[in-house]
């Protein structure tokens, strides 16, 4: 890294400060977003610039929680602007001060590539479709010259191509033909792969496979309504379900801080990991207690299976090459999510610093969340119970990378658990096949000469944990049989088992794998927080059960490209700007040093109560299958994040009860301690036409 100067700007004198966050860790307003670009752009003068990014800088934690628990000063406002200079390689990356509206830790960095903006795809396109060379393969493929503008290419990050290295700013073009606007061009793909370089907008190289695989002559297979209907017409028994909220929300938001149930925390958004949850606590009677103090998803990578052409190419690292906030979809009521919705908008800026904004990237609600806990007493056939349901709440956004979308849903729940879920969705990434193909083990063919890849869909979840304090240990959870023998004194029935924790004392240490056999899980405690009855640490346990194991070898450049995702757990100390697992600029980088690597080295650093950091890898193993095709039902992943000896008791029985009958009240006949709001009066009998006004829930 080159330091290329210290600038003291005086160029900013007529520029006014923007307005300051109500909280200093909201994301820069489109205000600010200007006062930045116009910043840089009177810095730079007459000089050819574009920006890739401008961000929130956050505060460091150290600062931030001075500022809120501590009476400290309200911390700097700082901007990150990353952008590309023409005719010079690298990237220009600095700090804006937007109270003093200067720029400071101005750098040149060479030999890397920043994110990859929707503009940079859209380029791609065009320039594909005009080059002699590619329209030249198309043909060959079956496709006439004038047909061009029927020519679609999905913009791929090139991965790492040592042909090139990372010196120029590469897309690989996966390249789809369709035969009419409405058509999914995923039917049509086409087996050649040019390389383009997106700043000089020119075609550099086709990749052409040995085997060739002309255009498919097959009919399309489509998903819109014109296509699906005249195929089978529409199921006629689905009748609507209408979400009623006749009194709003439970929840408060107070700018970008939620208050909901006794939790309270921040909603940020940025470019690149879209929502970011900061400063996370929970009111238990009266104490507020410290949870994380951010939680985001951090990275991700797409693997596919194929050893074979260039297929070991796919490997988009979706969150650091291309970004969850820069393809997040402005989303709409009453589609995304149902009922009483408040959202959030999204803002960037283009290329030449004009302003981007994307309309409710981020959608909070509530949902119903069944039964919260029941019981019922046999003495009396179950007359005597109590029942309460659950409400949850909902951070979430949704992004597009290509062909496929991932919904990703913050809940917050009553009982002081966070559960994580990312639905996949969209369309397999397709590549062509002959007829007669045999594309199994790596493929499968979806559809006639359609072959969807094996392909793994791996997630870092970066949580960095104050539970009850900012000095944390990570515990490994293992459910482990007695190790005495059938019979010994110690285990006389055999039946013995317990819950075996082992501390993670070193980075090394906390290098884990899953294991369902032992029903691994993990928890972070805080050792000198000890709970009264159990006398074992507060904690917030990881539950999480979708965790396969990296397909590609040590060694491959997927694996060097995200190093964390050979592992389900590594924890390293926290120091400021350890977010990226897989770097900072995760473009076209080969990984020799990047991230988590840097950051685990040796692995000897404790990380035994202390401040720390833990990236959790979870995700699926995707063999597709004709049901993917052509758009595929929303895959569930799952995971929790729950209190486990944090409290001395469920913290969820302050919740009103939908119904509580004591026995008493049972002998009493009637009497039942109905929670007057919680009474159900919509529910009703299949066979009753009616809304029948009063009917309470547990009408039996
Ligand atoms: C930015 O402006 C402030 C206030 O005028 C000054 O103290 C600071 O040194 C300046 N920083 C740089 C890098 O010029
Ligand atoms: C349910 O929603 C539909 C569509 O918005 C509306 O036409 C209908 O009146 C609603 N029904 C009730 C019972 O609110
Ligand atoms: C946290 O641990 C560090 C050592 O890792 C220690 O210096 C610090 O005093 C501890 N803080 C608290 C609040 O215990
Ligand atoms: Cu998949």
């Amino acid at each position: 890294m080159e330091r290329l100067q210290q600038i003291a700007s005086q160029a900013t004198a007529s520029l006014k400060a923007p307005a300051p966050p109500q909280h200093p860790l909201d994301p820069l307003s489109p205000e600010e977003i200007s006062a930045v670009v116009a910043i840089v752009k009177k810095e730079y003068g007459s000089r050819k610039i574009s920006f890739n990014t401008v961000t929130l800088r956050e505060p460091t934690k150290k600062s931030y929680y001075e500022w809120k628990e501590h009476n400290g000063p309200v911390p700097p406002r700082m901007a990150q602007f990353f952008l590309l200079e023409a005719g010079k390689a690298g990237i220009q990356e600095g700090i804006v001060d937007l109270v003093n509206l200067n720029i400071t830790g101005l750098q040149h960095i060479e030999g890397v590539q920043p994110i990859l903006t929707v503009e940079d795809l859209q380029y791609t396109e065009q320039v594909i479709r005009t080059d002699p060379k590619v329209i030249e393969q198309c043909v060959l493929s079956g496709i006439p010259a004038e047909d061009m503008h029927k020519v679609y290419c999905d913009p791929w990050t090139i991965g790492y191509d040592a042909r090139w290295g990372s010196a120029h700013r590469l897309q690989q073009a996966m390249m789809y033909y369709r035969p009419h606007e409405d058509d999914s061009q995923y039917n049509f793909p086409l087996d050649f792969l040019p390389i383009v370089d997106t700043e000089e907008k020119k075609v550099i190289f086709i990749d052409i496979p040995e085997v060739r695989r002309p255009l498919s002559k097959q009919p399309p297979s489509n998903f819109y309504p014109s296509d699906a209907v005249k195929k089978y017409g529409y199921r006629t028994d689905v009748k609507p379900i209408n979400i009623t909220q006749p009194e709003g929300v439970s929840f408060k938001m107070t700018g970008n801080i939620m208050e909901w149930s006794n939790f309270k925390f921040h909603i940020g958004f940025n470019y690149r990991e879209g929502i970011v949850l900061s400063d996370i606590t929970f009111n238990d009677h009266g104490n507020v207690r410290p949870i994380f103090h951010r939680m985001s998803l951090a990275e991700m990578v797409v693997p596919y299976g194929d050893p074979s052409f260039k297929h070991y190419r796919k490997h988009a690292l979706d969150i650091g090459e291309y970004g969850a906030g820069y393809m997040t979809n402005p989303l709409a009521l009453g589609c995304d999510c149902k009922g009483v919705i408040k959202y959030l908008d999204a803002h960037f800026c283009d290329r030449s610093g004009a302003p981007l904004t994307v309309k409710h990237a981020v959608c909070i609600h509530e949902e119903d969340e069944g039964i919260l806990f029941k019981h019922s007493d046999f003495r009396d056939d179950f007359a005597t119970t109590i029942v309460t349901r659950a409400t949850r709440l909902i951070i979430s956004q949704i992004f597009t990378a290509a062909n496929y979308e991932y919904c990703i849903y913050w809940n917050f729940l009553q009982d002081g658990s966070i559960r994580l879920d990312v639905k996949l969705t969209g369309i397999l990434n397709t590549y062509a096949a002959n007829i007669g193909e045999v594309t199994a083990p790596w493929g499968t063919t979806v559809y006639p000469q359609v072959n969807a890849h094996n392909h793994q869909h791996l997630f870092s979840l970066r949580i960095d944990p104050r539970v009850d304090g900012d000095n944390n240990s990570v515990v490994q959870a293992d459910v482990m049989p007695s190790e005495h023998p059938l019979g010994s004194k110690e285990n006389p029935y055999g039946n013995g088992w317990y819950g075996k924790g082992t501390v993670y004392k070193t980075v090394a240490d906390s290098l884990s794998q899953a294991n369902a056999a032992t029903a691994r899980t993990w928890d972070i405690i805080n050792p000198s927080s000890i709970n009264k009855y159990s006398g074992k640490p507060a904690s917030y346990k990881i539950v999480s059960m979708q965790t396969p194991m990296m397909m590609a070898k040590e060694g491959s450049i997927q694996a060097n490209r995200a190093p964390w995702a050979r592992y389900t757990t590594s924890v390293v100390k926290y120091e400021e700007d350890r977010l990226y697992p897989s770097g900072v600029f995760v473009p076209q980088s080969s990984g020799p040093d990047i991230g988590i690597k840097k950051w685990i080295g040796d692995g000897t650093d404790n990380i035994e109560n202390t401040d720390l950091i833990l990236f959790h890898t979870f995700g699926i193993s995707h063999v597709p299958a004709t049901e993917d095709y052509p758009l595929m039902p929303s895959e569930p992943i799952t995971l929790l994040i729950r209190p486990r000896n944090f409290f001395t008791a469920n913290p969820a029985l302050d919740i009103p009860p939908s119904y509580a009958k004591t026995t008493s009240e049972v002998k009493a006949e009637g009497g039942a301690t109905e929670v007057k709001s919680f009474l159900d009066t919509t529910s009703r009998y299949v066979s009753d036409n009616s809304t029948s006004a009063g009917s309470a829930c547990c009408k039996k």
